[in-house]
């Protein structure tokens, strides 16, 4: 054997309060000692060098035989699940639903009996079409699943943060993926739906407009998961003791109110922070700051649907809150982050099949697909059928059935008995009193492939969609249109949305149209069912309406150079604590800046790396601009906030920098002069306005 192939120790050395020794290549091997962990093979084996792979020789091949090395590599090649096919990029944590009172007249569900029962929760948020590693801000449908772990079983509530969906029957699912997805000769555009395969399908697909009215709007591109609504999307039922059943509609309605981003923001953003609504979910948790939703529901008999303006078993369909109030029936917590994500939302399965006694099924013809659908993603992403055997995945009740055997199986039941009825008297039994009813409905009719005609207006609710929106909403939707069709090269595909829009509103077809240059009007498209003018606007659809009316929960970016004042500064971070919301401090240097009174002030962030996209309303606490105006982060960072008509406070120093950014004489209510203190009070009122939204239309003829 070789000198140097030895790896004695030579002489110990501490680095981070760990003995270590350096080999004689002078690499520094860890020491087990009686602190320390050993570490071993996943075989238990003792390991002796772990920097070194075994070689003939120091300059020589491999050997076969180092069994360490073999089973070190082979594990971390096997480290990657297949990401789910939709709704890859997600982000989970643990919390718990508490019901309010008792729903028993509704329905038998054990969670729902008793006011205060608190059942364990996990939530997974996503985007849909994006890869695992995408960014968050990609515009798109968020889903929003939510599983109990109920004392009846796990329940699977599946949804998303919009209330309507693209398709109304499950076998074109494969379709609109296939299509929004990258395009499969070129393997791009990643995580976006602005190219012709997508809006091929969709304008052969009049069923997918009123999703795809949402879809433009800014419910696509939310500020932050815990922002955003949720939604069961299809008609469930609720079947109480008595077997008697009634249809019901889930809605998340977060505490603090809704917000998204716009557009030019999101972009950004994605540069800038890939993993925005991760950081947010994960910050807000780890700070105590626990987000919350009231689940609300919309009750609702077999009279009310057949006499509804529409088929209720129709997925692209609503039931707008003003027509049916929805009833607060729990409250929805998170307060706990995962302690591995590949163990917990990576590997966490939901399943629209998993319903507890008392919730049911309605025959829409999505869910019904769904309900097929679940199991098999499952199989094939972990890998074999004992995926409850996983702890994220396993009821939290008491369970006991015969299933056994297969991959991976780590409950084995003991004893003789794997099967019943036997004769050993052992082992569980079916129960007709608390096994899961299904509701005995009468079905009739002859098999065929059909689509309802009840389900046959596209354009109604679309239209109903887009009349409810604040014109800022209006107008950020036709500038989606345009954005995502200006990008299909297609040009008979961008006409025939516009021939779709004019089914839906004849101002919009005419700004989408002049966006994207079309010179000459198209017919409209034909419809199996004229679009009503008579649907009143709901409120309820429009986030602006439902905005929070205070900064709870936001960001304020403060940026502070040499000199600035620190009671400004002590006194704002005061304040926006007691508002509930959180600061960052920004600086030239992430080594932070000098006070005037001599005292150094730690950044969280230095200016290059935290663009004003990053926050709801910034402060330009600076006591002279010199430096920031040779800075183009420092002149983007203001002319965005602008631009993002977010509300901005500065002291008069920073006067030469509005101006660098273009803004010094476009100055309205939301842009505050901080000349001391006592100024405070007034900004922190502003805040919970969030925008100024009147602005844009300014910045726009800039
Ligand atoms: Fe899903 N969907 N879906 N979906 N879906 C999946 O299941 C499917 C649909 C939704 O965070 C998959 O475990 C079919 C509507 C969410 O893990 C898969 C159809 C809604 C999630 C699947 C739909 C959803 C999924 C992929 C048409 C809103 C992520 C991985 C009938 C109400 C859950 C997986 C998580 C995931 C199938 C339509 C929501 C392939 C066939 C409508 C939130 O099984």
């Amino acid at each position: 054997m070789s000198k140097s192939s030895k790896t004695k120790p030579t002489k110990s050395v501490t680095v981070h309060d760990q003995t270590l020794y350096r080999g004689e290549g002078g690499e520094l091997h860890q020491i087990a000692g009686n602190d320390t962990p050993l570490l071993t093979t996943a075989q238990g084996g003792p390991v002796r060098d772990d920097q070194n792979a075994l070689r003939q020789g120091s300059r020589g091949p491999l050997l076969v035989e180092d069994f360490h090395f073999r089973e070190k590599i082979f594990h971390f090649d096997h480290e990657r699940i297949p990401e789910r096919v939709v709704h890859a990029r997600g982000y989970g944590a643990h919390g718990y639903f508490e019901t309010y009172d008792s729903l028993a007249k509704y329905t038998r569900a054990d969670l729902f009996q008793r006011a205060g029962e608190k059942t364990p929760a996990f939530v997974r948020f996503s985007t849909v079409a994006g890869s695992k590693g995408s960014f968050d801000l990609a515009r798109d449908v968020r889903g929003f699943a939510v599983k109990l772990y109920t004392q009846e079983g796990n329940w699977d509530i599946v949804g998303n943060n919009i209330p309507v969906f693209f398709i109304q029957d499950a076998i074109k699912f494969p379709d609109i993926i296939h299509a929004v997805k990258q395009e499969p000769d070129r393997g791009f555009p990643q995580a976006q739906s602005a190219h012709d395969n997508f809006w091929d399908f969709i304008t052969l697909t009049p069923e997918s407009m009123h999703m795809i009215m949402w879809v433009m709007s800014d419910r696509a591109i939310p500020r932050s998961f815990r922002f955003m609504e949720g939604f069961g999307v299809h008609t469930f039922r609720f079947i109480n003791a008595k077997d008697e059943s009634t249809f019901v509609k889930f809605h998340w309605k977060p505490k603090l109110g809704l917000q998204s981003v716009v557009w030019n923001e999101a972009v950004k953003i994605n540069g800038a922070d890939p993993d925005f609504h991760r950081r947010d979910l994960w910050q807000a948790i780890k700070t105590g700051s626990f987000p919350e939703w009231e689940l609300q529901i919309q009750l609702f008999d077999q009279a009310f649907a057949d006499r509804f303006d529409f088929d209720v078993l129709d997925a692209t369909k609503l039931i707008p809150e003003e027509v049916l109030p929805p009833i607060p029936v729990g409250r929805l917590v998170l307060d706990r982050m995962p302690d591995n994500f590949f163990a917990e939302t990576e590997q966490v399965a939901f399943m629209t099949q998993n319903v507890p006694p008392g919730i049911d099924f309605s025959d829409d013809p999505l869910l019904q697909g769904r309900n097929f659908s679940y199991l098999d993603t499952q199989l094939k992403r972990l890998g074999g059928p004992n995926f409850t055997h996983i702890p994220i995945n396993a009821p939290k009740c008491p369970f006991a059935h015969f299933q056994q055997d297969g991959h991976m199986a780590m409950r084995n039941p003991v004893g003789r008995v794997n099967y019943q009825p036997n004769s050993w008297g052992e082992g569980p039994r079916e129960s007709p009193d608390r096994g899961f009813p299904t509701l005995a409905e009468a079905v009739s009719g002859e098999k065929a492939r059909l689509r309802a005609e009840s389900f046959a207006d596209h354009y109604s609710q679309a239209r109903q969609f887009f009349i409810s929106q604040t014109s800022t909403e209006q107008n950020h939707i036709a500038a989606a249109l345009i954005f995502e069709l200006s990008k299909v090269e297609t040009t008979v595909i961008r006409e025939r949305m516009v021939s779709h829009l004019i089914n839906i509103d004849h101002d919009l077809a005419g700004s989408v149209a002049k966006g994207l240059g079309l010179k000459a009007m198209p017919k409209p498209a034909d419809a199996a069912v004229p679009t009503r003018q008579d649907l009143a606007p709901s409120s309820a659809l429009s986030i602006i309406e439902q905005g929070p009316k205070r900064f709870e929960g936001r960001k304020l970016g403060v940026l502070i150079t040499d000199g600035f004042d620190a009671a400004v500064l002590k006194k704002l971070q005061k304040a926006i604590t007691a508002e509930g919301a959180t600061f960052e401090i920004i600086a030239p240097s992430v080594g932070g800046a000098k006070a005037a009174d001599g005292n150094n002030f730690d950044a969280n962030q230095m200016i290059d790396g935290a663009p004003s996209v990053l926050y709801d309303a910034v402060v330009l606490l600076v006591s002279a601009a010199t430096d920031l105006l040779k800075n183009p982060s420092a002149r983007d960072f203001v002319a965005d906030a602008f631009a993002h008509c977010k509300i901005i406070g500065y002291t008069e120093p920073a006067l030469p920098l509005l101006k660098k950014a273009g803004i010094a004489d476009a100055l309205d209510e939301g842009v505050i002069l901080i000349k001391s203190a006592k100024d405070i009070a007034p900004f922190i009122a502003q805040l919970g306005k969030l925008r100024v939204w009147s602005r844009e239309a300014a910045v726009k003829n800039q």
